[in-house]
């Protein structure tokens, strides 16, 4: 059994190659290194990997020839360069993803489990967000991945091709890059928490976001692979509670054993004040269940940056 994870070089791909790998798959590889790091394929046992680009539908082809389940995780995951870089994002996110599923139904792979984001819901407050609201996205990005999850809807419907769409919220975990400009708020403050750099919270500190530990993503997507009967199905993928900023500084700050300090700036511009998801379909229908609570992950994160 052969496996193909696009992305597999980034923080939630590499994490997922090592989960297949433990479930006996053989772990194939795409990605361009754009923001994967070659350092991460070392995790995956026996890797297979293509250096390519999703856009590249010849090199997507031969990746997918003789998968069985493809986890389609490539994308620019940034929503701020979506807004900036609409074109590119749209032919990264929206053709990639139609060159990954063109491939599967020719190839005839079992299965194709893509990750989707919360982003799709846009600025619609009500809270928490379940799967059968009118999707609003507001940016490129939103836009984009919900073009995704329709084609993987319309893929199975038409063509037969079994899939699962997974909207992820707010990831956080070990190899998650902290460096960026657009890096989760959780490996900036871990980062920072440690090294006794500035803390910046953008706003007040109160709002909240649903964060989600990849070890319990990577859970949904073997589910998502592996259950019989949620062909064309879209399921949140998060832990149903949330954390404030606040809550957050509190927590690390017991983890790592001095009270953080930050600094309040203004708020960012179309930042959402609160994030949550209904997560009773993905437990209901694929029997998803987090084991990973958020402290402990946080813990765990912080030990692995200590080294
Ligand atoms: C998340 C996703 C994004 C998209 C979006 C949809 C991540 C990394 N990003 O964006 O891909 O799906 O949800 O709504 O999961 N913040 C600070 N200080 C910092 C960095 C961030 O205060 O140094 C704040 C930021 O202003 C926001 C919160 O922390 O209020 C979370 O920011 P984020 O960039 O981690 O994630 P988010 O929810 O904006």
């Amino acid at each position: 059994m052969r496996a193909l994870v696009t992305g597999g070089s980034g923080f939630i791909g590499s994490h997922l190659g090592v989960r297949l790998a433990a479930e006996g798959y053989a772990v194939r590889v795409l990605d361009n290194l754009s923001s994967g790091k070659r350092a991460n394929l070392a995790h995956i046992r026996d890797v297979d990997f293509r250096e390519a680009d999703v856009r590249d539908a010849a090199a997507v082809d031969a990746a997918v020839e003789g998968c069985d389940l493809v986890f389609h995780e490539a994308a620019v995951v940034s929503v701020p360069y979506s807004v900036e870089h609409p074109q590119e994002t749209h032919d990264v996110n929206i053709q990639g993803t139609l060159n990954v599923l063109m491939a599967a139904r020719k190839h005839r792979v079992r299965r194709v489990v893509f990750a989707s984001s919360a982003a799709v819901y846009g600025e619609e407050p009500t809270l928490p967000k379940h799967e059968a609201m009118a999707p609003e996205p507001i940016t490129p990005y939103g836009v984009e991945k919900l073009a995704g999850e329709a084609y993987l809807r319309t893929w199975s419907k038409v063509y037969g091709v079994e899939t699962v769409a997974l909207r992820y919220f707010n990831v956080f975990g070990v190899r998650q890059d902290p460096t960026s400009a657009y890096s989760g708020v959780i490996s900036v403050f871990a980062d920072r928490a440690l090294s006794g750099k500035p803390i910046t919270v953008y706003g007040d500190g109160e709002q909240s976001r649903d964060f989600i530990d990849v070890r319990n993503v990577v859970e949904a997507n073997w589910l998502a692979a592996t259950t019989k009967n949620v062909s064309g199905r879209i399921y949140n993928v998060a832990m149903g509670r949330r954390t404030t900023l606040n809550d957050l500084l509190r927590m690390l700050g017991r983890i790592v054993g001095r009270e953080l300090v930050p600094t309040y700036a203004a708020a960012r511009v179309g930042d959402i004040r609160d994030s949550l998801a209904d997560v009773s379909a993905a437990r209901k229908e694929l029997g998803f269940a987090p084991t990973v609570d958020v402290e402990v992950g946080l813990a765990d994160l912080v030990s692995s940056l200590r080294g």
